[in-house]
């Protein structure tokens, strides 16, 4: 009796951590993080760095609950609009462009980025700074890349935010992020710091967390490496023909813009696009039913930053709100 009941518990047991991810596989913390050191040193990441960095950490429980929490439940475009390109946001956004006029007009003469879409990335990001998030960055991408869901992609995040720390940036306590590990005032991962973040006001160090002018030149960077196009909007809100088909909806749809106007799509509120052949996509988030936006290259930009329709438009439609 005592046997059969045990029996059962056991193969209950086994079949739980059988249906879960493979969470239960992992090595133990310690063991994984003695190969993480190794992994390091052959990277060409310094011993005093590897000491002061991969030793005496834990495993961050609360990184591991938010990352199984992904994704969350799905608000709709209109909605995440309202809450980000918010009025206070837009308020705070047009005050910081005051303040920090000169160094922005430095930055988009530099760049080609106007200081509008630095301050809407800025603001969404990280309310301008205002939440960066927490997180040692070295104890979330370990984390990470125990954990075991991605675990390349998160090794390889953590060997580049410890040639940040090798490199002399900023001291790795310091060094704080979200719990996936994007980092300082416009949430660089460690790869994209490696690859765009600049030294903006010229004192040697690439300081995304504390210093703003480089804050700026790093988001401008960004873009312009990404192929920003100086002079071109990105986009605006248009109607669409009763009908309109949902095969040509998507960003990866580019057609010259005369193309949706042959179509029937209008600007919004009424009246003809502008006859030109650039490359544009419609964009419609929550349907053809919902809010429709024709866009072009500096659109695409920004999606090269964050691969999702909803945080582009918002950035667009917070710059334009900026700039007004
Ligand atoms: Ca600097």
């Amino acid at each position: 009796m005592f046997k059969n009941h045990f029996s059962k518990a056991l193969l209950v047991i086994v079949l739980m951590i059988l249906s879960s991810p493979s969470y239960a596989a992992r090595p133990d913390f310690n063991v994984w993080l003695k190969d993480m050191r190794g992994k390091a040193a052959a990277a060409g990441i310094s011993q005093a760095t590897i000491n002061a960095n991969l030793y005496n950490i834990t495993p961050s429980e609360t990184a591991i609950r938010l990352d199984r929490k992904q994704p969350e439940s799905k608000k709709t475009f209109a909605q995440y609009k309202t809450a980000v390109v918010n009025e206070n946001r837009v308020q705070k956004g047009r005050k910081l462009i005051q303040q920090h006029y000169s160094d922005l007009q430095a930055v988009e003469d530099q760049y080609g980025v106007p200081k509008q879409f630095i301050v809407a990335l800025w603001g969404i990001e990280t309310n301008f700074g205002g939440n960066t998030g927490g997180f040692s960055v070295v104890r979330a991408l370990a984390t990470m890349a125990w954990e075991g869901r991605r675990e390349t992609f998160f090794t390889k995040e953590l060997i580049n935010a410890l040639k940040i720390i090798d490199a002399g940036h900023i001291k790795g306590a310091n060094m704080k992020g979200s719990w996936a590990g994007a980092m300082g005032q416009n949430q660089f991962m460690p790869s994209s710091f490696n690859a765009y973040a600049v030294d903006g006001n010229g004192d040697g160090k690439r300081d995304i967390w504390g210093t703003k002018k480089d804050v700026f030149a790093s988001t401008a960077n960004y873009l312009k490496k990404n192929g920003w196009q100086t002079g071109q909007r990105w986009g605006r809100r248009v109607a669409l023909p009763t009908g309109f088909s949902k095969a040509l909806i998507g960003p990866k749809i580019k057609k010259p813009l005369s193309y949706w106007s042959s179509l029937g799509v209008t600007r919004h509120g009424g009246g003809a696009l502008p006859q030109d052949t650039i490359s544009s996509s419609i964009v419609a988030p929550d349907g053809v039913n919902g809010e429709a936006y024709v866009v072009y290259n500096n659109y695409q930009t920004i999606m090269d930053w964050n691969r999702s329709t909803y945080f582009a438009t918002s950035v667009g439609l917070l710059a334009d709100r900026l700039a007004q």
